[in-house]
């Protein structure tokens, strides 16, 4: 049988860790394991037979790292070959059902915009290695041990893209079932399953205890078998040697708990050996088979978390669309994004569950622009986004851009119109919403918009898309026009949801049109609507109208618990100062508490570049630069640092914000005044250290010394002992400032200081940063701890001075 009649007959058996047992034969700190499937090719065969023998089905080849960003194209063409060659070999001495996985890990490289590798660039070096491999035959894809959601989304496409064969993704979760960029299994199975993946779920980082309540929640929502390989337990360090802490009985008694729990492909990865597997095989082959079920529920997710629709009223904000929105028409045309991205966080704060993202107008490049505002909008807010256009180019390109599973607005009953989605959405996967509009137009009666939105989940049901990701929106035309309007559109709601059990979606302002004190119009319709069963509103969320709607539909629905949404709306209603920005619906998923903050705090903290600068600008002219940079800037990141801490923050938003405080700081910095009238007073080394790539901090220091005189040598980040040190004898330094943010690079500065003292350096040693402390500073037996950068200024006046 094949590998997808397996997983759906019985438990599936992968294999377990590569790198400890060769570690064990010799393998060398630094040196690139998969190079010994061609050097060492009998010591990997050994091993792929040791796994057969205990058990296992899945075989992965020792390909982890074999891609284009650590090898050449020559070398993969050898590398990858020979690994699929090496499990081949030994199978030779087994039978039973026994598959090859060409195993595909992560780039080592972050991609924008957490680091500098462009998404298509990830897809590109994953599609070399997958040509490679496909022309060698394997069973099955395994991409494994992926931290970052678009980063597995590029190795997804780039394996779909280049061949036929099974794809099989497992991410790495941490213990509280997050991936390091912040996706929750919800999102990380809405994503995986809308690009067609065969099966899904976690591997490494984790023991098999830590895992084991996050797998019901993957399991929860997962359609495809759900595969857990986690490793022996947690690692330590001893003597020098990675160790860890679980032993062979203890994974395969846990692994029983996780097969019960509804995975059904297991085995191990790091620190786990044939051992390990063969218990595993002996403790829960006898175990039922929980086949994996379908799920019917209707989700989107983002790169954090998912939405799911029928629960309760989804609110999409309208505000990022030109329609009759002269400024927004204007910001397009000259290609203000931060305007865009601007509407974008305000209607997160206002309670939209998703964004509607619509930026065509006939004088721009649709697609370019397109991708371009779902790529930047992605990393200032969280939300899912609905992609709303008409154009196929502009539609493909930003699905591609998206990390999530997007709604896609729109398709209609039009051949052409289909023609143009259903191949996107199957690719790329996605909900998408249908309007029941066909070639005579739009039926003026329920039945009429009944016939054509069966027609579409039909056509689209035959093309593989799912019924439960396609969302029927009715239409709302203007009551002002035609009096049954409404009555017409709150049927078809009904007509559809009953008959073909799928989810509606309504743009409701419309219904208003041409009448004066619309708002009235337009919440009443919404609340007739939500009764009617109407699922999603594409809306305006800074209507107050439809604010209290929604929030006493939710308390009459029994969908908020204690009333307490309600009542935080309410209060928030009686503050006259705090309008409808006030109680989110519910609120929002992510972030910080942003009480209390001014314009430009809020700006670092969302991460708006634009707004930040010109913000800090406007403020240089009436308060005190530093008192910015203290009083501001310094807070922002340390509310944002909170966050992160709270793991309400994750590392996209934090990137965002940093960049948001340097451009503030550029804007103050020319207004710091200079006292130092042009003199040389000295030369000071500054210095983030080994490890640590925190700069803002270092540069504010940087800047000051620099205007009080002093002539900075700036020797950057992620500096090493031996460069500050070579540096400070060179020119003879007086005074060297280190810098660290993290209690993991103290002992690099530790290490800096100790260093140049051996040298015979006469430098003073001064330290900072926000982890530091006096206490630290003895420790590590600096010169002097500063606070800040004006402190620092002082201290290099009075080293300076004697
Ligand atoms: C911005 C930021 C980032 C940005 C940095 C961008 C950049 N170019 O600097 C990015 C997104 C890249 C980042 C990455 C990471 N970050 Co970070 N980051 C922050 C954040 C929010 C703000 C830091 C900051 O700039 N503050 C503002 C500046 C002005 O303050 P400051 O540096 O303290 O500087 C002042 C004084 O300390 C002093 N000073 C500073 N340097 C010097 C030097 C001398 C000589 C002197 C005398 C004085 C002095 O004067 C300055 C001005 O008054 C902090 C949280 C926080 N509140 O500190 C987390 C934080 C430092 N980051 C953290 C972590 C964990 C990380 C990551 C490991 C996350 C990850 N999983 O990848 C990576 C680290 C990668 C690495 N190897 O370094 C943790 C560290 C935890 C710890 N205690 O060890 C923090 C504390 C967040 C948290 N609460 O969890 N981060």
């Amino acid at each position: 049988m094949n590998i997808l009649e397996k997983i759906y007959s019985s438990i599936t058996y992968c294999d377990g860790g590569m790198g400890t047992l060769l570690q064990a034969r010799g393998l060398r700190p630094g040196e690139m394991p998969e190079r010994w499937g061609v050097a060492r090719a009998d010591d990997i065969v050994e091993i792929h037979a040791r796994y057969l023998a205990a058990g296992c089905h899945v075989i992965t080849t020792n390909t982890f790292g074999a891609n284009l960003a650590k090898y050449s194209l020559d070398e993969l063409k050898k590398i990858i070959p020979a690994g699929i060659r090496n499990v081949r070999r030994a199978m030779r001495d087994f039978s039973g059902d026994r598959y090859v996985a060409f195993d595909i890990g992560p780039t080592g490289k972050l991609l924008r915009p957490l680091g500098d590798l462009p998404f298509e660039e990830a897809v590109g070096i994953f599609a070399e290695s997958v040509k490679i491999a496909a022309a060698c035959d394997p069973d099955l894809i395994l991409i494994e041990t992926m931290n970052d959601s678009y980063e597995a989304k590029a190795a997804v496409i780039a394996a779909k893209e280049n061949c036929d064969l099974p794809v099989f993704v497992t991410t790495v979760y941490d213990e509280r079932g997050k991936l390091m960029t912040g996706a929750d299994p919800a999102a990380m199975v809405a994503m995986l399953e809308g690009l067609g993946v065969d099966a899904l779920g976690m591997n490494c980082s984790l023991g098999p205890d830590q895992m084991k309540d996050i797998v019901p929640q993957i399991v929860a929502e997962a359609s495809v078998p759900v595969i857990v390989n986690p490793n022996a337990g947690l690692p330590r360090t001893e003597g020098g040697r990675t160790v860890f802490s679980v032993g062979a009985s203890h994974f395969a008694e846990t692994m029983v708990g996780i097969v019960k729990s509804g995975a059904t492909i297991v085995g191990g990865c790091c620190g786990t050996t044939p051992d390990y597997m063969r218990r595993l095989v002996e403790e829960t082959s006898r175990l039922p088979f929980n086949a994996p079920r379908k799920k019917s529920h209707t989700v989107v997710s983002s790169y954090t978390h998912a939405v799911r629709v029928g629960e309760a009223p989804v609110l999409i904000g309208e505000r990022i669309n030109p329609t009759g929105k002269k400024r927004f028409k204007q910001a397009l045309r000259d290609g203000d994004i931060d305007y865009i991205l601007g509407e974008g966080v305000a209607q997160q704060d206002a309670g939209a569950h998703i964004l509607d993202v619509n930026v065509g107008l006939p004088e721009i490049d649709e697609p370019s622009m397109m991708e371009d505002v779902v790529r930047e909008l992605q990393a200032v807010t969280d939300l899912p986004l609905q992609l709303d256009t008409v154009n196929g180019e502009a539609m493909e390109r930003a699905m591609r851009a998206y990390n999530g599973k997007p709604m896609v607005n729109s398709v209609n009953g039009k051949p052409e119109s289909m023609a143009v989605m259903f191949p996107l959405v199957k690719k790329y996967g996605g909900v998408l919403i249908a309007l029941t509009i066909g070639e005579q137009g739009i039926p003026d009666t329920a039945e009429g918009r009944l016939a054509i939105a069966a027609d579409i989940v039909a056509k689209a049901e035959a093309q593989g898309i799912a019924r439960r990701d396609i969302i029927v929106d009715p239409l709302a035309m203007a009551v002002s026009s035609d009096p049954r309007s409404a009555l017409v559109t709150l049927d078809s709601i009904r007509l559809i949801e009953s008959t073909l059990g799928v989810h509606t979606s309504l743009g409701v302002s419309n219904i208003s049109f041409g009448l004066p004190a619309r708002d009235m119009v337009t919440a009443t319709f919404f609340a007739l609507a939500l009764q009617n069963g109407l699922d999603c509103a594409i809306m305006n969320p800074f209507s107050g109208e439809m604010q209290k709607i929604v929030h006493a539909y939710r308390v009459l629905k029994d969908l908020d618990e204690n009333c307490a949404g309600y009542i935080a709306f309410a209060s928030s209603q009686a503050a006259p100062a705090q309008p409808a920005q006030a109680a989110a619906v519910p609120p929002p998923s992510a972030g910080v508490s942003q009480e209390g903050t001014s314009p430009l705090m809020h700006a670092i903290i969302k991460g708006l570049k634009e707004k930040a600068g010109s913000l800090a600008a406007a403020m240089v002219s009436e308060r005190a630069p530093l008192e910015v940079v203290n009083a501001e800037i310094i807070p922002a990141l340390d509310i944002v640092g909170q966050g992160f801490e709270a793991k309400t923050v994750f590392l996209p938003q934090l990137l965002m914000s940093a960049e948001a405080a340097k451009m503030a700081f550029e804007a103050v910095k020319s207004a710091l005044a200079s006292s130092g009238g042009g003199a040389d007073k000295g030369k000071v080394i500054l210095a983030t250290v080994k490890g640590d790539i925190h700069d803002i901090g270092k540069n504010i220091v940087k800047v000051l010394l620099s205007n009080y005189g002093f002539q900075v040598l700036d020797l950057g980040k992620d500096v090493a002992p031996e460069t500050i040190c070579e540096c400070a004898l060179k020119h003879d330094i007086r005074l060297v400032g280190l810098s660290a943010l993290m209690t993991t690079t103290v002992p690099a500065m530790e290490e800096t200081i100790r260093l140049l003292r051996e040298s015979g350096s006469r430098a003073k040693v001064v330290v900072g940063g926000a982890v530091l402390t006096q206490e630290y500073a003895d420790m590590i037996h600096a010169d002097k701890y500063c606070r800040d950068a004006m402190e620092t200024v002082r201290y290099a006046e009075e080293v300076f001075s004697s």
